[in-house]
């Protein structure tokens, strides 16, 4: 699809929903919602769009006003797409919460956005429940499933309301919406999107790597709240008129599979960990993968042994490809036919690059440096994070902290961070959280926290632990610490292993040399 010159105002809702229904995919399927024993299970385009706007007028009876933030903690479902859809349709902000965080988190994005609204499923309800009064400017929260008087009723809410609606005259270059991201100290920035950059990656990677039609059926393992998950679920496919699985429940190898063989998507993303648990599960060695027309991974690097045995076993290239919230979709992808197993791939069209060392000189081909990007997705900033944006949104520029390097035939090649974030499972973790939730411990007197490389070649934390006087080392404290980070913090950024040391190295102004700690991990792990 060519990129066409947007007008001054623009409604990505309006390109999504409206346009999809006069091109005449009306009753084309939208989503489908894989979902054993729920009623509905598939919405059409003229359905989809007929509920987006029946949730913007309902919202705004509730009094949302433009630019005011709209908070979903929903799990995977048409009604948290048409939660997303609604309130851009009528110019107000959302914002996907993870449904992972724990409720300081919560607690915090609720406050930082100063969300007016928040639209719930009641699952997530009583674990919030006590916060919400006190969270100054939240003023409604609609609940899926209300059981309480006083409560919004989503459901009631859009059947009280008509579903015609015209899209709010929005600018191109107005905040669409906004994602959450997790930061060096694990403190999550907001970051702001605009339309125009929304429809300019709706129009790159989805049309360029993956010929994205009205015939694919795609479905993503990582949830709507990831930036990977949206627009993969989204974004590219209500763009290009295609249709999509939505999966509430827990993505296991078991299901995805179950899913992938019952519902047939063309597309499977993924990230490295789903491709690598799905081969080294015994009894899914021989899956029907048969709808499958393209595998496409994301999130965090893809090892090359990974892509070798998934084309061995399936005859599937997994097409890798990198990108970022900042940047809102991918920018560098490798594509069919001509995969490179263990690179990033090529840029995308519309998308420049540079490698730069240290001191801002741009590194020979071959050498390592930070990746910086430049093109029509990149975000706006961070919301109320001056200095981080300054930091990080140099002019056209962004500095992914990324390090990369590029070879003779313009393949990008990941080495790793700038910074001491590091991914597992595709998600982010923060050593400086991890070392301060287990410093919390009673036992612990230090931690040091770094990533390792397992035998499957996946990023997984490792924890070097100092005990206070008195403690010993032993399995069954292991297991303790394990289970009180998972207490503290997010469950995925438990360490996999903890080991018992004397001291951490550290510099001499205090702070822990966490290169000298990978180091040892890695020679720990050969
Ligand atoms: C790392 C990769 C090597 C890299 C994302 C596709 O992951 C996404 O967004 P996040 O903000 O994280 C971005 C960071 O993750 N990374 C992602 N993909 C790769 N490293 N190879 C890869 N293929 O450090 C990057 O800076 O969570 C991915 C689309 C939308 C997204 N938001």
């Amino acid at each position: 699809m060519e990129r066409k010159a947007l007008g001054r105002y623009f409604n990505i809702t309006k390109r999504l929903l409206d346009d999809r229904l006069e091109q005449g995919l009306a009753d084309g399927i939208a989503y489908r919602c894989y979902n054993p024993g729920q009623a509905r299970t598939e919405t059409t385009y003229k359905e989809l769009a007929a509920l987006v706007n029946q949730l913007g007028n309902g919202l705004r009876k509730l009094g949302i006003q433009p630019e005011q933030r709209v908070a979903i903690l929903q799990n995977d479902s048409i009604e948290a797409v048409v939660s997303l859809l609604g309130a851009i349709r009528i110019g107000a902000i959302p914002i996907f919460l993870n449904t992972m965080l724990k409720r300081d988190k919560l607690r915090f994005i609720l406050e930082d956005s100063r969300a007016a609204c928040l639209i719930v499923e009641r699952q997530f309800l009583a674990d919030l429940q006590e916060d919400l009064p006190t969270i100054p400017h939240l003023k409604y929260v609609v609940v899926r499933g209300a059981d309480k008087p006083g409560q919004v009723d989503f459901e009631q809410l859009l059947s009280a309301s008509s579903s015609a609606l015209d899209p709010f005259n929005s600018f191109r270059d107005e905040i669409a919406l906004w994602q959450y991201t997790s930061g060096t100290t694990g403190e999550p920035k907001g970051v702001m999107h605009t339309h125009r950059q929304i429809a300019f990656s709706a129009s790159t990677f989805f049309n360029e790597i993956l010929n994205l039609s009205s015939e694919d059926l795609s479905y993503c393992v990582s949830k709507l709240f990831f930036g990977y998950g949206q627009g993969n679920s989204v974004w590219g496919p209500l763009w290009h008129g295609a249709s999509v699985v939505l999966f509430p429940g827990r993505p296991t190898p078991e299901k995805v599979v179950e899913l992938v063989q019952t519902c047939r998507p063309t597309i499977l993303f993924a990230a490295p960990t789903h491709y690598s648990k799905i081969l080294h599960t015994p009894d899914l060695a021989s899956f029907d993968s048969s709808s499958l027309r393209l595998c496409i991974s994301a999130g965090e690097a893809l090892p090359s042994t990974i892509c070798d045995e998934w084309r061995e076993r399936y005859g599937l290239e997994v097409l890798d490809g990198i990108g970022s919230t900042e940047a809102f979709h991918v920018f560098i992808a490798n594509r069919i036919g001509q995969v490179r197993p263990g690179s990033s791939g090529k840029l995308l069209s519309g998308y420049e690059a540079k490698i730069l060392r240290r001191d801002g000189k741009a590194v020979p081909v071959g050498k390592e440096g930070v990746l910086h990007v430049k093109g029509g997705s990149i975000a706006t900033g961070y919301w109320n994070n001056y200095e981080k944006t300054k930091a990080t949104f140099l002019g056209e520029w962004l500095n992914t902290s990324d390090i990369y390097r590029i070879d003779e035939d313009g393949y990008y090649w990941h080495c790793g961070r700038a910074d001491d974030l590091f991914k597992t499972g595709g998600v982010w973790v923060s050593p400086i959280e991890v070392e301060n939730a287990l410093r919390e411990h009673g036992a612990v007197m230090d931690a040091g926290v770094v990533p390792f490389v397992n035998p499957e070649k996946l990023q997984k934390a490792m924890a070097y632990v100092v005990l206070k006087a008195g403690h010993v080392g032993c399995e069954e404290l292991v297991k303790q610490l394990k289970d009180f980070v998972k207490t503290k913090l997010e469950p995925y950024k438990r360490p996999e292993v903890v080991e018992f040391v004397d001291k951490l190295p550290r510099t001499t102004t205090g702070k822990i040399q966490r290169n000298a700690l990978k180091e040892r991990a890695k020679a720990h792990h050969q």
